[in-house]
């Protein structure tokens, strides 16, 4: 287990720059793991702990420079070239107001949030040395037992729930807000609001935990410390406060002395070596994205942790092409979006939101157990910097529906099946939430925020899951079946949903997998 003293210390220095050293073409490595988010930071730590020297080749930038404004992320109010992955405008969740279009252009740059668009709907994920622990609202809740017994029945659910969770909250470093300091701060009025009128309604509420430190969050509401979830800064980066991944497990397994981290390499293809163990291909890119060197690694135990999206697209690409060829049928199955929709209420004159909001959700909706329409609702902000009488809501839903990922000849890319009428279910669900409380409060729905009239935020999601699901596409720890030696750690191992916010879930069901691995294939 992770040393509590270990951890603080890693929390303090984040990832070290003698760990950022890139592969070199022609390297052989026993383990290689392909991006730095949870699954993979995950992965690396237990390898190093486990005396394996480890590389992690990640796309996006290191994120540990500042810019000539003295941050090293931008904010939400003013986005610059590190907003967006290679977009040349910002291409933000909320895209309107009053109607009007509030995206603004910017530099072409590898930013730290991408929107990923496919036909019927955009991903949205995080690009750098973390993953998506860089631009996430740091919300940090297990799934409910039944339900991950429900969507995972192959997993031994006492195990997870009395050893891998905890051990993954553990080392995430997630906290519990002061429950007495919530009804008190300014920065939480949005929150109370939200909560108070669902409760009045007839829905119960819940506290969520958080990896941002609250301890920081409450000097920022005192006015003792720079802001940053107080200063509109969230899902392009946080200069302060969170426990990403490069401040937690990155940094405990660069502690070991035996991690290095490859960033700004895009890995592109991956095969069996003529020598052993397998080949893999990577661009080293510039900050305009452009490829500046193209290298070749081998490594003797490949270990895939690029997302749902990442990994999936990877593997599909490499059966298509041959150099997999014998993957299973269901890599590239059953991906969904966690049955996310986004919608706002609009409040009376007299019950106001507050300018001040903090970036970091710390209470939602939960009306999971609602067999007609199962909806975790995160009770999410609007920093906006201005009262603006709107409460927003990231609702979490059961939407049955998956999707595909599907190679493309013509093009050499991969696109996703999902269309955004798929997403359907999700609505139907949210709206009798919402519309029961507009209908007790006397409120209705803004219809000026997400394009064209419309009420619902169904076109975009920031959970994508499966896509190379557990038990499915591989065996029940990620091992890639005949391909001794690659494995899947990240979130494409999940069905489609897991009915909360999902990063703990990613986080300790990796660290089920990689425990089993280390113990049986790696010595
Ligand atoms: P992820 O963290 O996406 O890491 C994959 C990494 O692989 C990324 O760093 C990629 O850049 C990299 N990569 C991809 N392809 C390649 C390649 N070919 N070569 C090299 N590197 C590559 O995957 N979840 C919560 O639980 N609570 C929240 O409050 C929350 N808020 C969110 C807010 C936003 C705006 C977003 C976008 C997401 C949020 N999420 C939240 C979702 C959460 O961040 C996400 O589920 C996890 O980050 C997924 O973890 P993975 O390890 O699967």
């Amino acid at each position: 287990m992770t040393s509590r003293r270990t951890l603080l210390r890693a929390a303090l220095l984040g990832v070290p720059a003698a760990t950022l050293l890139p592969v070199d073409d022609g390297d052989h490595v026993p383990a290689l793991v392909i991006g730095s988010g949870y699954g993979g930071a995950v992965t690396a730590l237990r390898l190093t702990r486990a005396g394996i020297a480890t590389v992690v080749v990640e796309m996006g930038m290191a994120w540990n420079t500042a810019g000539p404004d003295g941050r090293i992320f931008c904010d939400m109010l003013n986005p610059d070239r590190r907003s967006y992955w290679l977009r040349t405008r910002t291409d933000q969740p909320v895209g309107y107001f009053l109607g009007i279009d509030a995206n603004k252009p910017i530099g072409r740059y590898t930013g730290v949030l991408d929107a990923e668009r496919f036909a019927g709907i955009r991903v949205y994920q995080g690009r750098g040395v973390g993953g998506g622990s860089l631009v996430n609202g740091g919300i940090a809740v297990l799934p409910r037992r039944d339900y991950f017994a429900e969507i995972l029945p192959s997993v031994d659910v006492t195990a997870m729930y009395d050893t891998y969770f905890p051990r993954a909250t553990a080392a995430l470093g997630v906290n519990a807000i002061d429950t007495a300091w919530f009804e008190t701060a300014d920065c939480y009025r949005y929150a109370r609001v939200s909560r108070d009128q669902a409760r009045a309604s007839g829905f119960a509420t819940t506290f969520l935990g958080n990896v941002y430190d609250f301890d920081y969050m409450k000097q920022e509401q005192a006015g003792t410390v720079t802001r940053s979830a107080l200063g509109s800064e969230v899902i392009y980066g946080n200069n302060h406060g969170k426990r990403s991944l490069d401040k937690t497990y990155l940094a405990a397994a660069a502690a070991t002395g035996r991690l290095s981290i490859t960033a700004q390499h895009m890995v592109t293809a991956v095969a069996p070596a003529s020598l052993g163990g397998y080949a893999v291909t990577m661009n080293q890119l510039d900050t305009t994205g452009a490829t500046i060197a193209v290298k070749t690694v081998r490594a003797d135990r490949v270990f895939f942790a690029a997302g749902s999206v990442g990994t999936s697209k990877l593997l599909v690409a490499m059966r298509a092409q041959g150099r997999l060829p014998d993957l299973p049928g269901a890599v590239g199955q059953g991906w969904g979006n966690n049955g996310n929709v986004m919608v706002a209420r609009a409040q009376h004159l007299w019950n106001t939101t507050g300018a001040l909001q903090s970036g970091m959700p710390a209470m939602g909706i939960d009306n999971w157990a609602d067999p007609a329409g199962p909806v975790f609702a995160e009770i999410a902000p609007f920093p906006a910097g201005a009262e603006l009488w709107i409460s927003l809501y990231l609702a979490i839903t059961k939407n049955p529906n998956r999707a595909g990922f599907a190679y493309d000849s013509s093009t050499g890319t991969v696109g996703l099946t999902w269309q955004t009428a798929q997403n359907q279910p999700a609505v139907t669900a949210a709206k009798r939430v919402f519309d029961k409380i507009n209908k007790a409060q006397l409120t209705v729905y803004r219809s000026d925020l997400f394009g064209g009239d419309k009420v619902w935020g169904d076109d975009f999601t920031y959970h994508p899951l499966g896509g190379c699901v557990l038990g499915q596409a591989t065996d029940d720890y990620g091992r890639l079946p005949g391909y001794p030696g690659l494995y899947v750690m990240d979130g494409s191992l999940i069905p489609g949903s897991t009915g909360v916010n999902p990063f703990v879930t990613i986080t300790a069901l990796a660290e089920r997998n990689i425990e089993k691995v280390i113990a049986t294939d790696v010595g």
